[in-house]
């Protein structure tokens, strides 16, 4: 048996103010910079697939939440109090800001698809009544 140790650093809160939004790569390379490759390796092993149902909402500004998300295929839309932040592609870890910062979700992530056939079926609602 082989037994993987996975030392995972406490930030502190007071570093990083989460309302400025502080840019995204370097958050991600904090995360990420004090593993190994084979470490990294290793998580992205053990964690499970999620397949998403179109326009279902992966996580929800100000809900609690542990996990941590790659982004496999696909696209996902990011909002905070309804504005639009970015899409991300294919790669990108997402999630990590609430783990890290031990706080509640700063943004909503949708799957975009989804959130595309949303705002289609709008447009046709919109196209019956006038
Ligand atoms: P978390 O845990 O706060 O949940 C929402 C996630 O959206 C966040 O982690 C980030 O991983 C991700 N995200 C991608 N782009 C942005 C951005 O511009 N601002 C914020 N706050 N989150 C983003």
């Amino acid at each position: 048996a082989q037994l993987t140790h996975v030392t995972l650093t406490n930030y502190s809160k007071s570093e990083v103010s989460l309302r400025a939004d502080p840019n995204r790569a370097l958050l991600e390379n904090d995360f990420m910079k004090h593993l190994e490759q084979g470490q990294i390796q290793t998580i992205v092993d053990c964690m499970p697939p999620t397949r998403l149902a179109q326009g279902c909402c992966v996580l929800q500004e100000g809900d609690n939440g542990s996990l941590v998300y790659v982004l496999e295929e696909g696209k996902v839309e990011v909002t905070k109090g309804g504005q639009k932040l970015c899409t991300m592609d294919p790669g990108k870890v997402f999630g990590e800001l609430a783990v890290l910062y031990n706080c509640t979700r700063t943004a909503t992530v949708t799957d975009r698809q989804g959130f595309q056939t949303i705002m289609m079926s709008n447009g046709l609602i919109k196209h019956f009544q006038y």
